[in-house]
């Protein structure tokens, strides 16, 4: 008797796993081969060969692209090669990426960009925010861009409790974003086991000097975030249920939710165009490979743009999908006046006209 009641938990306990198995491919697109659709007037840009995981615009035409990012989960191509922003100006007819300098006694040798945000003071001084994983743990890093000698200035770093792993920031007043987590365990098997069991323990925290809170939680991987230019909304992405969440602000900056979109592929960084307020996603069509990078085999690429995002039925077109021959796990699309740029987690960066 005792050895069936064995044998009967044996065999549950291998249903229930396989099970999970299966949920968790499907929740990765494992099985999912992207659909081409293609961009005219498109070339790689020189220099960034070793991942563009976040820009950001500012309103002149200049980009900022955080770059060689290494982190648990993720092929690098360049491992002796610490992290660097860089900058393109899109006014350029054929635009160059240059690596910005860093003064004011910044550690470059432990730099590890991630998600980045740009604030204009009331002044028009330029702010760079980075999330940075120096050793692997998470700072945000504020740097002062100076225009002229096209470098950065470090100015401070922030660290508290409530921004670990931290995936992404927006900024949206002097010293106050909000952050995105995107996983709880720190170590990437217990990651595995996180997204395998499809725990939802990550969150948004909002930071300013005087207050730091918990303002979303319940994400399953909480990814890129950005605000509406009229700064009501706040806008998360969770890559791993495949949904972008629309949050209302308040003046407390508490956020409370309005509406969730939910896409067919893997929504990493947000960016919202100031001008007509659409959201474009860079987004992983199968996050599968990107874990199990196969050079034969390797991750495609897709963008996604999301029109009337408040409207009942929102307009959601795929702008650009590859399958990786030319490009390997966009992680964000910014457009500038009829252009795109696709940056990556780990691989190269295109620019197109649109
Ligand atoms: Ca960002
Ligand atoms: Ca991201």
């Amino acid at each position: 008797m005792a050895k069936l009641a064995t044998w009967i938990l044996l065999g549950t306990g291998l249903a229930f796993l396989g099970q999970k198995f299966v949920t968790f491919r499907e929740k990765m697109n494992a099985s999912r081969e992207v659909v081409p659709v293609e961009l005219q007037n498109c070339h790689l840009i020189e220099k960034l060969e070793n991942g563009s995981e976040d820009i950001d615009i500012l309103p002149s035409g200049l980009a900022f692209i955080s770059t060689g990012l290494k982190y648990p989960g993720v092929p690098d191509f360049a491992p002796g090669e610490t992290g660097k922003i860089f900058l393109i100006d899109l006014n350029e007819q054929v635009p160059r990426a240059q690596a910005l300098k860093i003064s004011g006694g910044f550690e470059e040798a432990l730099f590890n960009p991630h998600g980045i945000s740009t604030f204009i003071g009331k002044d028009g001084t330029v702010y760079l925010y980075v999330v940075n994983h120096p050793l692997l743990e998470s700072t945000v890093e504020i740097f002062k861009f100076e225009e002229q000698q096209r470098s950065l200035t470090y100015l401070k770093t922030i660290k508290h409790e409530l921004l670990k792993c931290v995936n992404d920031i927006v900024v949206v007043g002097p010293e106050q974003f909000y952050a995105t987590r995107d996983r709880y365990f720190a170590s990437f098997p217990l990651v595995l086991l996180e997204m395998f069991f499809d725990l939802h323990w990550t969150y948004v925290t909002f930071y300013s000097p005087s207050e730091v809170k918990l303002v979303a939680k319940g994400f399953g991987t909480a990814n890129g975030i950005t605000v509406s230019p009229d700064q009501r909304y706040i806008y998360v992405a969770d890559i791993r249920d495949k949904k972008i969440y629309v949050m209302e602000k308040h003046e407390n900056w508490d956020l409370t939710q309005l509406k969730v979109l939910q896409l067919e592929t893997l929504v990493d960084n947000l960016i919202v165009d100031p001008t007509t307020g659409d959201i474009w996603a860079g987004c992983h069509p199968n996050l599968f490979k990107l874990m199990h990078y196969n050079p034969e085999d390797p991750p495609g690429s897709e963008v996604l743009r999301i029109q009337n995002v408040l409207a009942d039925k929102p307009t959601v077109s795929t702008v650009y999908a590859n399958n990786g021959s030319v490009l390997q796990g966009s992680s964000v699309a910014a457009v500038y006046n009829g252009k795109i740029l696709i940056g990556t987690v780990f691989h190269r960066a295109l620019y197109c006209v649109l």
